[in-house]
């Protein structure tokens, strides 16, 4: 009887054994697959990032938090660096939430983008008051060197200007360009290479894949430069969509910028799936279809995309990011508008209250068909 319990009992082991070294390579497997992430397959090629929002930086959005020390090794503030928030009145700056924000990135590791010193949107509105010449210049230096040297050695890389540019690559009548001529441009960027000589300096536009557009891009970097200011990069914002722009006019702008001397980076990218009967492109914020709130043809996939959509948007990412990869000399930061769906812009425009599902994670945090076909093509290559 005791002999039996010991031969049982010794069968037991054995096959507890057996089934646990069966197990091992599979979850060696797993754990090898729980570390693969955007930063680790890039690492050789560019920083890859997300805009983070309030939820990241006071720390409630936990999940986004977890993704986003996991998946990515550079953060953009989506708006809490905007000229309406840091400084809001003439003689007041707002820090504490940017400090936050800086710190995220700093305690990290991560590289850490400002996010925008100059633009026309999001302004403090006593700024559109200011009708005077010198007075804005004084007002532009102010700015730029307090907020620029509160973050000295802390922020990587600033964008300086902010869509400074027409569709047509003319400059943009914007308050700033009334008041000082295009010489706002120069003073911007002399101003932040003074602050911080380290930081890289970006000018930063969205729908610069436009020949037009791409025009204006290169006259402007080339007059910065031949003023003898730094400019160290051109973002390309690259709100996009299923269909357009196409990789070629993509890449011609790439190739372009670069032949400027300075790096690109793809600065806010996501691309929509939902109707854009309109043809509109880019992130004009103004514009707004206020009478199709709530019109279900507008508003397709309230519960999710479907697997064909899916499919298409994993296809377009693919595609995007080997035109990126193709040009990894040439571009030094890709960031996303978002960390997850639920979180992106474009639920709010240009219909307000439409879900939609432009990023690389759902609604639950979890990766979509794109993010393994973003991931695949460094994989399995
Ligand atoms: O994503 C930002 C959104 O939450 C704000 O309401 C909006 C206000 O202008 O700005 C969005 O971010 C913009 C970015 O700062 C500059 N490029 C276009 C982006 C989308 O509008």
């Amino acid at each position: 009887m005791q002999k039996k319990s010991l031969e049982l009992f010794s069968l037991l082991f054995l096959s507890f054994l057996f089934i646990n070294c069966q197990d091992q390579p599979e979850k060696k497997q797993e754990n090898k697959k729980e570390k693969v992430s955007l930063q680790m397959v890039f690492k050789d090629d560019f920083y890859i990032g997300a805009a983070v929002n309030d939820g990241h930086i006071d720390g409630t959005d936990t999940l986004g938090i977890k993704l986003l020390k996991e998946q990515f090794n550079t953060i953009t503030p989506e708006n809490v660096m905007k000229w309406m928030y840091i400084h809001p009145q003439r003689d007041t700056f707002y820090f504490d939430t940017a400090d936050k924000y800086v710190a995220l990135g700093n305690d990290n590791n991560m590289h850490v983008v400002g996010h925008a010193l100059v633009w026309h949107s999001q302004l403090a509105e006593w700024m559109n008051q200011v009708k005077d010449s010198t007075e804005m210049a004084t007002i532009l230096k102010e700015h730029i060197s307090t907020i620029v040297k509160q973050y000295k050695g802390k922020i990587d890389t600033w964008d300086v200007v902010n869509e400074a540019l027409n569709e047509d690559g003319t400059l943009r009548e914007s308050n700033f360009y009334n008041v000082m001529g295009d010489s706002y441009l120069e003073l911007a960027f002399k101003e932040a290479a003074k602050a911080d000589p380290d930081a890289q300096l970006v000018y930063n536009d969205y729908n610069l894949w436009k020949p037009e557009k791409r025009a204006g891009v290169v006259r402007l970097v080339k007059k910065l430069q031949e003023s003898g200011a730094k400019i160290d990069g051109v973002g390309m914002q690259a709100h996009w969509s299923l269909l357009g722009p196409s990789i070629e006019d993509i890449e011609n702008s790439i190739i372009a910028y670069s032949e400027l001397g300075v790096k690109v980076m793809f600065t806010e990218l996501d691309v929509t799936a939902l109707p854009n009967p309109w043809d509109l492109n880019g992130a004009a914020v103004e514009q707004s279809y206020e009478q199709y709130e709530g019109d279900p043809t507008m508003n397709p996939y309230p519960n999710g995309m479907p697997d064909s959509v899916q499919i298409k948007l994993a296809e377009r990412y693919e595609d995007i990011f080997k035109l990126f990869l193709k040009h990894k000399d040439k571009i030094s930061r890709v960031t996303f508008w978002g960390v997850q769906d639920g979180q992106s812009w474009l639920n709010s425009w240009p219909i307000n209250g439409r879900t939609n599902h432009p990023l690389l994670f759902d609604r639950q945090y979890l990766p979509k068909k794109a993010y393994q076909a973003v991931i695949d093509l460094k994989e399995k290559n």
